[in-house]
């Protein structure tokens, strides 16, 4: 008797080898120019939310298309959408080109239901994972917790650098074995959608390997980058706003991070700059 064979699934694609030599070298060339920030979970300006504790976060991250500030709550439809999104800087080419190569995918291969009407992906999370030093002490901070991305619609994943342990759990119960886990190798994609992979379950990235002693682009003062990964999102164009066009409680908590974007980046000096004409 023949071995049933496994389902397919048109929610979920993993891709080894989907990023080619030359565009992989191109984005190590692109992530030298980048100074990512290290943000604070919660505004510095304005009293804590009750019972919540103020933390930096794990990592230091960049984004693209727009920034979603920590401090700002993030985007999260249909109860935060407003003056979370702030726009940021366009793709690089060579990000730009992939994307248009996921969408295209996404769009043949994906459920329809699956993929809203205005569906691209506008939005990018660079996140990048290793160890940070501490008091002469090495400090691991390659993970992250489980949780949900709440943008609408497929989301695609980029690797570079040492594999990591991606996983997708039942809520509440974490401890459990994971119902998917998928190593995320260097130059691999990932993209997952619908209710099952985007809603019911949540995900989280549980180790990164430390094999090959990589230290990725760009130098960050007191951490050394072993993997980085770009995660694009989708948030509706209407909802993403200009930094001097977010409510002046918004730009205070913002203000010193643009201010320090601004110093290495043409884009966040202008945005800066043109906060003077709405005063
Ligand atoms: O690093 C990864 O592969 C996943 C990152 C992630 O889950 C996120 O940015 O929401």
């Amino acid at each position: 008797m023949r071995a049933p064979r496994a389902a397919i699934d048109r929610c979920y694609v993993y891709e080894p080898g989907f990023i080619d030599e030359a565009s992989r070298s191109q984005i190590l060339s692109w992530l030298a120019t980048l100074k990512p920030l290290w943000e604070q979970r919660y505004s510095t300006r304005r009293p804590l939310p009750a019972g919540k504790q103020q933390r930096g976060l794990l990592r230091p991250v960049y984004w693209l298309g727009n920034w979603q500030f920590a401090c700002l709550g993030y985007y999260e439809p249909p109860k935060r959408t407003e003056h979370v999104a702030v726009t940021a800087e366009r793709f690089p080419p060579v990000l730009a080109r992939l994307v248009a190569t996921i969408e295209k995918r996404v769009r043949g291969g994906f459920p329809p239901a699956t993929v809203p009407r205005r569906w691209h992906l506008n939005t990018c999370l660079v996140n990048f994972y290793g160890s940070r030093d501490e008091n002469g002490k090495t400090i691991d901070a390659a993970r992250v917790g489980e949780h949900r991305d709440f943008e609408p619609g497929p989301v695609a994943s980029l690797s570079i650098g040492e594999r990591a342990r991606f996983q997708f759990v039942r809520r509440g119960s974490f401890d459990a074995p994971p119902v998917r886990t998928q190593w995320l190798e260097d130059g691999s994609l990932q993209v997952f959608a619908g209710p099952r992979w985007k809603d019911d379950l949540l995900h989280r990235v549980q180790r990164v390997d430390d094999k090959h002693d990589l230290d990725l682009p760009p130098s960050i003062a007191g951490f050394r980058t072993r993997r980085v990964n770009f995660t694009f999102r989708y948030v509706p164009d209407e909802h993403v706003a200009p930094f001097a066009r977010l409510p002046p409680h918004a730009r205070d908590d913002v203000r010193e991070y643009v201010a320090q974007l601004a110093k290495s980046s043409q884009f966040f000096a202008e945005a800066l700059a043109s906060e003077a004409s709405v005063r």
